[in-house]
């Protein structure tokens, strides 16, 4: 299986070396792509000289600050280009942790067609996170859930494994989502597809460096886009009762 790595980063220039270091020790077989949005602190250029010191570690660099979304669409887009077979989504702030990812990796190669790294199922953990966020991020796990009715219980999380066919099966120009609802929005596309996903449990690490891309403005985007979804999917469910 040839593997790659995708770290979207904003602004971390002192995570991203560690992560990449660690990454590259846990799983040397697996590529890494960078994809940094013209960070203001110079990430984009530093993922650049690592680049150059290890030819497993590619880099794209995009004009502006887009959001994760875009960011990671990009990446994709770079991905199947590439022909290869998995593709992992990973945060560069420390808080998804390398070495877990051979465990994301073997429900791959057992036959999921994604693999969600998950705090929320028995043996998930999360370490060094306030209260309020525990809350809001089972909040919003729960509440999709709850809406869109899809029985995973980390909808929000961004560690993950997709087989090839499952990004090639997913209309790539169709998603809009740009914040946390980016991770909701891929999980309930790819449920509706009827492919398999398997969540493994994780230990998520809040980060030690930078600062969260987290805003007001993305849990809003994120609580109206999943109420819009649920209530299309529960219309066309009606419609279809009442016609029968
Ligand atoms: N390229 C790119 N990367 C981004 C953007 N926004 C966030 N990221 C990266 O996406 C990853 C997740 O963002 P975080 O700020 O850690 O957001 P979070 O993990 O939801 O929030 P915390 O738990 O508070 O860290 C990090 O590697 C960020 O650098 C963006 O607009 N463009
Ligand atoms: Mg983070």
């Amino acid at each position: 299986m040839r593997v790659v790595t995708i770290i979207p980063t904003y602004n971390e220039i002192e995570s991203l070396p560690p992560t990449i270091t660690r990454l590259r020790e846990a799983i040397p077989e697996s590529d890494v792509l960078v994809v940094d949005d013209n960070s203001p602190d110079g990430t984009g250029r530093l993922a650049d000289t690592i680049a150059r010191s290890d030819s497993q570690v590619h880099t794209l660099h995009r004009q502006d600050k887009e959001g994760l979304g875009a960011a990671y669409i990009a990446g994709f887009r770079w991905a199947l280009d590439a022909r290869y077979d998995v593709i992992v989504e990973m945060d560069a702030d420390g808080s998804h942790r390398p070495e877990q990812l051979p465990q994301l990796l073997k429900a791959v190669s057992n036959g999921a067609d994604l693999a969600i790294g998950s705090r929320w199922v028995p043996g998930g953990r999360v370490v060094n996170w306030p209260l309020h966020r525990k809350l809001l991020s089972q909040a919003g796990c729960m509440y999709s859930k709850l809406v869109l009715r899809v029985g995973v219980r980390d909808m929000t999380g961004g560690f993950r494994a997709f087989r090839r066919r499952t990004l090639e099966r997913l209309d790539l120009n169709n998603i809009e989502s740009v914040g946390y609802c980016f991770q909701v929005d891929l999980a309930w596309k790819v449920s509706q597809l009827g492919m398999r996903i398997e969540e493994v449990p994780i230990t998520f690490v809040e980060r030690e460096y930078g600062d969260s891309k987290m805003s007001g403005h993305i849990i809003f985007e994120s609580v109206l886009r999943i109420t819009q979804w649920g209530i299309l999917t529960h219309w066309r469910w009606l419609r279809g009762l009442l016609k029968h």
